[in-house]
């Protein structure tokens, strides 16, 4: 029984070196290799541990139980179409992870309430220029997906007084916070949210889905923050919204192509801001109790914890 660390992407080994250090740490150890040097016999690989895995390397390994990501997003997975039928796919759930992504939104609502940008500009000049700005309870705030993140970021913002609301796919309860949900909901969510917050999973449903269409729907000066998945973006879309004057700011951790190539527009755009996919990266220390949990659940033959549904995509 033998658990594979595997990524496409490259220089992944002083992480993955520190997730091995974490797993064999865990009660009754974990056999640990790193794809591709230490593959060896693919038959002895029982789980994987992935994080947007080679294209056919999971097909090839025929004794496999488990495959779970190093992230609490799946679509890294879910984009190769030749996964083997029957492996459960897990995602984390993890505490520390999900206070970190909070921390970046709330984060970023601050800095667009508070007009930071202004005072750069205004230090830079050497101005003087005192402005009031409105009251966090005058502000709407839309969460795009109150699950695990969505729901801790609301829960936050609406402890700093902010006016919230989320958008999910079925209802939701949370206290304080106005819900919307599905298709009917769409349209008044978008139309009350000053600052949009995506934190939805990348899925058929919700490729795309701020495009010129949504930003329409917002009031005019709003702006987005998305640290969910590039692919929620139409690029073209936010930067036609951004030009006109319809958006006011957008803040990005995430890109349809990562590392962002250097001739995208976004880059020099002066209404965007841009942080490198690291709004939360998994922390092996605290993530791996976690995924060694899973891994003997599934050696023992029973369901992991926080599978996800391949017809839904999260
Ligand atoms: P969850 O699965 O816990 O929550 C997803 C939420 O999105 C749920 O509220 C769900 O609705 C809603 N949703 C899904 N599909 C739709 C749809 N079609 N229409 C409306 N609502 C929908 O996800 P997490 O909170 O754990 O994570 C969200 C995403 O954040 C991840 O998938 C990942 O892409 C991204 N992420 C980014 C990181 C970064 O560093 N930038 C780090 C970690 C995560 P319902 O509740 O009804 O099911
Ligand atoms: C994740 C991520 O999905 O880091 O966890 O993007």
């Amino acid at each position: 029984m033998t658990l594979l660390l595997a990524s496409s992407w490259g220089d992944m080994d002083p992480y993955f070196g520190k997730w091995r250090e974490m797993l064999v740490r865990q009660p009754g150890g974990i056999e640990v290799r790193l794809y591709p040097d230490e593959l060896g016999d693919v038959a002895d690989i029982t789980a994987a541990l992935v994080w947007d895995p080679p294209p056919g390397l999971l097909a090839g390994l025929p004794n496999l139980k488990l495959i779970q990501s190093l992230g609490m997003g799946v679509d890294h997975i879910f984009r190769h179409d030749d996964l083997p039928a029957g492996v459960p796919v897990a995602r984390l759930v993890d505490p520390d992870l999900v206070t970190r992504m909070s921390e970046y939104c709330v984060h970023s609502v601050l800095h667009y309430h508070r007009d930071a940008d202004r005072y750069d500009r205004d230090q830079a000049a050497k101005r003087w220029n005192p402005v009031s700005y409105p009251a966090a309870s005058t502000r709407r705030v839309g969460i795009m997906g109150v699950g695990a993140i969505g729901a801790d970021t609301a829960g936050k913002l609406k402890q700093l007084g902010f006016d919230v609301a989320g958008w999910s796919r079925t209802p939701k309860d949370l206290p304080g916070v106005v819900g919307f949900h599905g298709g009917e909901g769409f349209a008044g969510f978008m139309q009350r949210s000053e600052f949009v917050v995506c934190l939805l999973p990348l899925t058929a449903e919700t490729e795309g889905i701020l495009d010129a269409g949504a930003f329409d729907l917002m009031p005019f000066g709003g702006g987005i923050i998305n640290a969910a998945r590039g692919g929620h973006v139409v690029d073209a879309d936010l930067i036609a919204a951004l030009d006109s004057g319809k958006l006011g700011f957008a803040k990005l951790d995430v890109f349809r192509e990562e590392p962002l190539p250097k001739d995208h527009p976004f880059w020099s755009h002066p209404k965007i801001r841009i942080t490198p996919h690291n709004a939360g990266i998994t922390n092996p220390v605290t993530a791996a109790a976690e995924v060694a949990e899973n891994y003997r659940r599934a050696m023992r033959g029973e369901p992991p914890s926080n599978i996800v549904d391949p017809a839904r995509g999260y």
